[in-house]
């Protein structure tokens, strides 16, 4: 499916219903070469309100991308991004995940920050962020572009919801207060054979600092972390493919394993 120009809401449709009918669809800058990260936002946004109430669900928390230089790199860019998570990309780890609702999917490792309080403002620090977290729990985000090949510039991506449709929690939940947050091991597996190894100290050095970060961003936008949201703090190694038949387990230093099948 080709973009032609066309407003803001064409944008969104095209971008919702990639989604919904399960294909990639050329990427929207082929069309719109100046689009400008602000507006990239405002379309996230507009489509956000779309998939709400398209699938009568709501806003449980906040993910962020492109945190790790691996990523960047495979990315092609230096900036990271944010996105919105929504009730009904929760996934479980007994439930099998459904191929057939994936275009080509990807699993990360990241770390989950369960927030008891509000965060925001633009000068929150990574000491205000542990403060306001309750639990961090080990977890895999399935990132799955609506873009052919999963090729794109920044503003595509963020225009995307930054490629987000899934997420799967571990059953741990520690205390920030009870590990060293910004070293934590990983290793991540699919059907046993290690793919990925790495470390939270690839999330800008320390998760905290890449949530210190979005505070920041969200707060130009009078907007902020609220108690109660779920925050996916980054890929601390490249993402890895896989498929129907495929169990993907990520291995985390003092805070356990998350694991899904796909089916
Ligand atoms: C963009 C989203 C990346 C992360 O944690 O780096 C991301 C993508 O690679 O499709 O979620």
């Amino acid at each position: 499916m080709i973009l032609k120009t066309k407003g803001d809401q064409e944008i969104i449709e095209y971008l919702l219903t990639a989604e919904r009918e399960v294909r990639e669809v050329v990427k929207i800058t082929d069309t719109y070469p100046d689009l400008t990260i602000e507006k990239a936002y405002e379309l996230q946004d507009g489509l956000l309100a779309r998939r709400l109430e398209e699938n009568q669900t709501k806003t449980v928390g906040i993910k962020l991308g492109l945190t790790s230089k691996a990523k960047q790199e495979m990315m092609g860019v230096n900036e990271a991004i944010y996105g919105y998570l929504h009730a009904d990309m929760l996934a479980y780890e007994w439930e099998p995940m459904k191929r057939s609702e994936l275009i080509h999917p990807k699993a990360e490792p990241e770390i989950a920050f369960f927030l008891d309080k509000d965060l925001k403002g633009e000068n929150i620090t990574e000491e205000d962020v542990l403060a306001a977290t309750k639990y961090v729990a080990p977890a895999l985000e399935v990132i799955d572009s609506r873009y052919k090949d999963f090729r794109f510039t920044l503003t595509d991506v963020v225009a995307d919801n930054c490629s987000s449709i899934k997420f799967v929690i571990g059953s741990q939940l520690v205390s920030p207060k009870n590990l060293d947050l910004g070293n934590v091991g990983m290793v991540m597996s699919k059907n046993g054979k290690v793919e990925q190894t790495g470390s939270s100290a690839a999330v800008l050095g320390h998760p905290a600092t890449a949530i210190a970060w979005a505070a920041k961003q969200l707060s130009k936008r009078g907007r902020g972390f609220k108690k109660g949201e779920i925050i996916l703090s980054g890929a601390m190694s490249e993402a890895i493919s896989f498929d129907s038949g495929d169990t993907i387990v990520a291995q985390f230093n003092e805070l356990g394993s998350v694991s899904f099948y796909c089916e």
